[in-house]
């Protein structure tokens, strides 16, 4: 209930766009008492949000925390669902663990679970990402398409597009896809995402959408083995990024391309996303677990599965591997 009224605070300042509300009419909005709204406003200045308040004009939020938590994700947000329900921690395992037990039980299509750290960051094939403290975005988003799970992998192409799509607005580069869930800058990663189910044979229950993007890190945050490979917004920027605009802008992103895809299929996504994307056209190496094939990337089928073409003319088609340019 408390959180309840705390979103609906933040939405009338969203809609305010930087203009005074007054106490009375945050009251009115809202549906609470003068009192209530001066507590929540009470609240939101010792997490480190700045108000400005003036007689007769009431008040308006002049900045806010670089922070990660609800209220940073909440004001400003401009979706319908995804980001609805935020559940922020400053320290975790991992979100997807956290996602993944919300799944379970019954939590709503949209809830986002984000983090300031992750002690146990997790990539594809329970490899290690590093998700340090106070620099990147470490999030799980919880979605619920009437699909069959066949269709997951799409999710992994879909949120690619719509992080490419939120650092071009938020941070105005220019990033490419690596099929399937790497983003890079500059030749290297900044982003990884990691899809997983919960699912029976023809039906998705959830996909927990995991993002980690590297944002505010200087090189020496990252530890030795991952400084030649491994970038960060800010880095590439030369200046340091806003952690909650560009959350905000995913969710955005995604909340269109979702839509998209629910109203038109994947075939719009995947245009997009072929646009961003590096290995189409190139002779790569895709090591899977069964084994490692080289050929030339021919292009994504409608399941957003990769095809390869070896010397022999084969065509194959991988579902998950890891992809290295070889031209
Ligand atoms: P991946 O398996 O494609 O990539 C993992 C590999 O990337 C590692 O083996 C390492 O070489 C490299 N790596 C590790 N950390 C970083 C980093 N910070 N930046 C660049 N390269 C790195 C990618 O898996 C999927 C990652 C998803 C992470 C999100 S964060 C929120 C959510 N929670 C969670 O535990 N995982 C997801």
């Amino acid at each position: 209930m408390q959180t309840n009224l705390r979103k609906k605070i933040l939405d009338a300042f969203t809609k305010a766009e930087g203009e005074f509300l007054s106490g009375q009419a945050l009251a009115d909005i809202v549906g609470c008492s003068r009192t209530a709204v001066w507590k929540h406003i009470e609240e939101l200045r010792k997490e480190g949000f700045q108000l400005e308040a003036i007689r007769k004009k009431g008040y308006r939020i002049i900045d806010t925390p670089d922070k990660v938590s609800q209220n940073e994700i909440l004001l400003g947000l401009k979706t319908k669902k995804l980001g609805s329900v935020v559940h922020y921690e400053e320290s975790v395992g991992s979100t997807q663990k956290i996602a993944h037990k919300l799944a379970q039980n019954g939590a709503e299509e949209g809830t986002l679970v984000i983090a300031d750290e992750q002690t146990e960051g997790r990539g594809r094939l329970m490899r290690e990402w590093h998700s340090s403290k106070g620099t990147g975005v470490w999030m799980s988003l919880i979605l619920r398409p009437a699909l069959p799970p066949q269709k997951a992998p799409q999710f992994t192409l879909l949120a690619a597009v719509a992080v490419v799509q939120a650092i071009q607005e938020v941070c105005t580069l220019e990033p490419e896809i690596k099929w399937p869930n790497d983003i890079l800058l500059a030749g290297k990663k900044v982003t990884g995402i990691l899809t997983e189910l919960q699912a029976e044979s023809d039906k998705i229950n959830s996909i927990i959408m995991g993002i980690g993007i590297n944002v505010n890190q200087k090189k020496e945050h990252f530890p030795d083995e991952l400084q030649r490979i491994a970038t960060s917004l800010a880095i590439e920027k030369g200046d340091n990024i806003s952690r909650p605009a560009l959350v905000q802008s995913i969710l955005e992103n995604m909340e269109n391309l979702y839509n998209v895809y629910l109203q038109e299929g994947f075939k719009p996504i995947k245009l997009l996303w072929e646009s961003y994307a590096i290995s189409i056209g190139r002779t790569i190496k895709a090591t899977t677990i069964t084994g490692i094939i080289r050929g030339k990337a021919l292009g994504i089928t409608e399941d957003g599965v990769l095809k390869i073409e070896d010397e022999a003319g084969t065509i194959h088609k991988i579902y998950s591997a890891d992809i290295e340019l070889n031209d």
